[in-house]
């Protein structure tokens, strides 16, 4: 008999319609589903059912840093890839294999469907979703585009097919500072969206002239700013990496703000053995198995006498399992579609980065 899986509720921003410049926000509901921590001989067991899969079906392993070890360390060790959402569409679209199983969080299925539309594309659960995604449903951002036809819309890889679509250029946090800085010296204004933190840093970064939509990501919205001073004072000499979807007041804490694939270079070139990092948690597997000698310690999520929500960790990364994994190998399901008016990105690699269509 198969586990009872508990469902979470999830609150997440989402703006007022008509206003996704400006700061009026309601709060709205999803959920999650967690599957149940496997024994450890059920765990073995998936595991070897899942190697052989991958095998048989011509598969391969393409998981984000966010998601459970057991499946950053199963994707490397069957010759796949642990990595930001950018590394993982290129290294999907560059493999042999003609199956990707994609562990994370819908856009990113999305996302490297789009940039191998000739692949099947699988994900451990087609409802694991990203609150970024869910506050930039696709016809209010394209209002909001359309009361600003002088801007180029700029949007963050956390979004919807649908949403990217309707984008000039499409970044990842490793790469939206410097477009969005080469876009403000050939004169542009830009519209970015969704995440109101990354949007507030990369203005602040470039001096660009940018209206934002008001979205954030439910996991780097949390971190305390008081409570990281208050751990900071308690590890003086602990550098502090900050993730720029975090709070402006958290991101001035830092000594390096960076994307997942940046926080992880801050931590192997900076002169420290203690580092107090903002993001999920997730992160933590890959940072402590690159840099052994070294100690990481979660920032705090949670206020003075208050709970966290998130508790520095995306429920939604969270559905992904080595069982759901096993599941969609041997049926198939689970495989992600992206309407072919919507997939046409091209992707320029001349500057390491994704661009959309010229208008
Ligand atoms: O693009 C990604 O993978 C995300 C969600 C964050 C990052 O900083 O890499």
């Amino acid at each position: 008999m198969s586990a009872v899986i508990p469902i979470f509720d999830v609150e997440y921003e989402h703006p007022l319609p008509g206003q996704g410049a400006a700061n009026a926000c309601d709060t709205q509901h999803a959920w999650a589903r967690v599957p149940v921590e496997p024994s450890p001989a059920e765990r073995e067991a998936l595991k070897g059912k899942i190697r052989r899969l991958l095998k048989d079906r011509n598969a391969v392993m393409v998981s984000h840093y966010y998601v459970h070890p057991d499946l950053q360390d199963l994707a490397e060790e069957t010759g796949g890839i642990v990595s930001d959402s950018l590394e993982m569409a290129r290294f999907g679209r560059d493999h042999s294999a003609q199956t990707l199983v994609v562990s994370g969080v819908r856009f990113m299925g999305e996302t490297a469907k789009i940039v191998s539309p000739e692949k099947r594309v699988l994900m451990p659960d087609l409802d694991a979703t990203c609150s970024l995604d869910l506050g930039c449903p696709a016809d209010e951002f394209s209002n909001f585009c359309d009361q600003h036809p002088d801007r180029t819309v700029v949007v963050y890889a956390n979004t919807s097919a649908a949403v990217k679509a309707r984008s000039d250029w499409l970044v990842t946090s490793s790469c939206a500072v410097d477009i969005v800085r080469a876009l403000k010296d050939k004169g542009h204004k830009i519209l970015w969206a969704p995440d109101k933190h990354l949007g507030t840093y990369i203005q602040r970064e470039t001096g660009a002239d940018m209206v934002l939509w008001n979205g954030s990501c439910i996991v780097h919205d949390e971190f305390k700013a008081f409570e990281l001073e208050d751990l900071k004072k308690q590890h003086p000499r602990a550098k502090v990496l900050v993730h720029p979807e975090s709070p402006a007041d958290v991101v001035a804490l830092a000594d390096a703000v960076g994307s997942t694939s940046g926080i992880l270079k801050a931590a192997r070139e900076m002169d420290a053995k203690e580092f107090i990092v903002a993001t999920d948690n997730g992160m933590m597997h890959k940072l402590r198995t690159l840099n052994p000698d070294k100690l990481f310690i979660e920032a705090p999520t949670a206020g003075n006498s208050a709970t966290c929500k998130s508790c520095a960790h995306c429920p939604w990364m969270a559905m992904n399992g080595l069982a759901g994994l096993a599941q969609v190998l041997e049926s198939g399901s689970n495989e992600i579609h992206v309407a072919p008016a919507l997939g046409t990105l091209p992707v320029c690699q001349s500057i390491g980065c994704w661009l959309s269509r010229p208008r």
